[in-house]
């Protein structure tokens, strides 16, 4: 018996293989679960459908989480081949490339908008879609990250959203509750995803929180498959409204790690 056999959830948020969602993705798959997958824009669409194929399922559907139609389209298709959903994986985010650099006090009105909209607001219209189709015990997943609760620089707006998104998941727990259905969020360290193309110095972010985190390493996308996959069995059953931290406890720390070399010179100074 494997911890996901029988259960049918959706995920929105693969755009290709290196997407935290496709490691979700992959990490359901292991565990026995039947997957729908949701893509943005027909440019995605070549990329996904060979991905679903991986994981012997044909569930494929276009959702822009900023459209209601879209979004109905989505849970009527659900309807109607599953009846009821098991699991729903929340992996998406967007801000205008501008806001990702300088000033956050200059982010535009707009900008803090869609920001909002698309990586805020689509959990809770996604939530809203699913929550006739949702079986007692059910589980939802989305993905933040630490700039929602200390300042990373240029994540600006990005961080504001994350805050947020993880202020509603509590909520969405609280509604969810009595169903039995439970609302959770994994802080992910720095992956190289297609988030994260783009951004100038990704490689020197990746370096840092690698020489700083506790275990100075960065984490996986299996191991950030493997922990959403344990929030949506039913190992997690007692957890709901919970930020759980994947990040080789890099959240933890309060100032840089002493160096090797710093460590070696203190002990070569106390031996003497
Ligand atoms: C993104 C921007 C600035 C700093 C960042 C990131 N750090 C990390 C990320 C330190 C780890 C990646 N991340 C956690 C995100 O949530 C990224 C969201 C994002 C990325 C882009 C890039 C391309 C674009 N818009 C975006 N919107 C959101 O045009």
């Amino acid at each position: 018996m494997r911890l996901m056999d029988g259960k049918k959830g959706l995920i929105f948020g693969v755009a290709n293989e290196r997407s935290l969602a496709w490691g979700i993705a992959r990490s359901c798959h292991r565990e026995g679960a039947e997957l729908g997958l949701t893509y943005l824009g027909e440019a995605l669409q070549k990329r996904v459908i060979p991905l679903a194929a991986q994981l012997h399922s044909d569930f494929v559907l276009p959702c822009d989480l900023n459209n209601d139609e879209e979004i109905d389209n989505v849970f009527r298709a659900v309807e109607e081949r599953w009846g009821q959903l098991d699991f729903v994986v929340h992996s998406v985010a967007f801000a205008k490339k501008n806001e990702l650099n300088g000033k956050y006090y200059d982010t535009s009105r707009e900008g803090f908008r869609v920001a909002m909209e698309t990586s805020v607001y689509s959990l809770t219209a996604m939530c809203r879609g699913a929550a006739p189709y949702l079986r007692e015990g059910g589980s939802i997943v989305t993905l933040s990250y630490l700039g929602a609760e200390r300042v990373v620089p240029h994540y600006n707006v990005m961080g504001v959203a994350k805050a947020a998104l993880e202020a509603s998941v509590r909520y969405l727990a609280a509604d969810f509750g009595k169903r039995g259905i439970r609302v959770n969020a994994i802080s992910a360290g720095p992956a190289k995803t297609l988030a994260a193309s783009g951004i100038g110095d990704f490689k020197e972010i990746l370096n840092w929180n690698r020489d700083n985190a506790p275990m100075r390493r960065n984490i996986t996308r299996e191991e950030v498959g493997d922990a959403a996959m344990f929030l949506l069995s039913g190992l997690a059953s007692g957890i709901t409204g919970e930020v759980l931290h994947v990040d080789a406890g890099y959240h933890i720390v309060g100032m840089r790690a002493v160096t090797d070399e710093e460590e070696a010179a203190y002990q070569a100074a106390q031996a003497e």
